[in-house]
């Protein structure tokens, strides 16, 4: 298990580690994913350790909330007026960072449902 002293986006929000931030409140954080798979490719993650959004729920459940409501502002800040949410909650569907992230995609055609 990731704990916050190991874990990737601790440090990006901790300003331990590179990222390129588009956004922060004393909640949350985004930057924009290393790894680009849309135009628009922003992670929303929480300041407060927490393995995924299920986690970061029953721990403070506001929180979440949060999260949607930076990633609405990132969208519109990059002129979206189309966009895809994502949390990806266990390995089996592809989470490989162990700290909740919201992924915001936008910027071009979309399908459903998702591979
Ligand atoms: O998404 C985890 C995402 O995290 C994946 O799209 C790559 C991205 N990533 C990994 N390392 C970094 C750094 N250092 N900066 C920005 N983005 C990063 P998941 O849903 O867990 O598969």
């Amino acid at each position: 298990m990731t704990t916050a002293e190991d874990c990737l986006f601790c440090q990006i929000v901790a300003g331990e580690i590179p990222g390129d931030v588009v956004l922060s409140t004393d909640r949350v954080v985004a930057f924009r994913d290393v790894a680009p798979v849309a135009p628009t490719h922003v992670l929303v993650v929480p300041r407060e350790h927490a393995s995924d959004a299920a986690a970061t729920a029953a721990a403070d459940t506001a929180l979440v909330g949060d999260l949607v409501a930076a990633a609405a502002e990132v969208a519109a800040a990059d002129g979206l007026d189309d966009y895809r949410l994502v949390f990806n909650t266990g390995a089996g569907v592809g989470q490989s960072v162990f700290h909740t992230h919201l992924h915001v995609l936008g910027g071009r055609a979309m399908t459903w449902p998702p591979g």
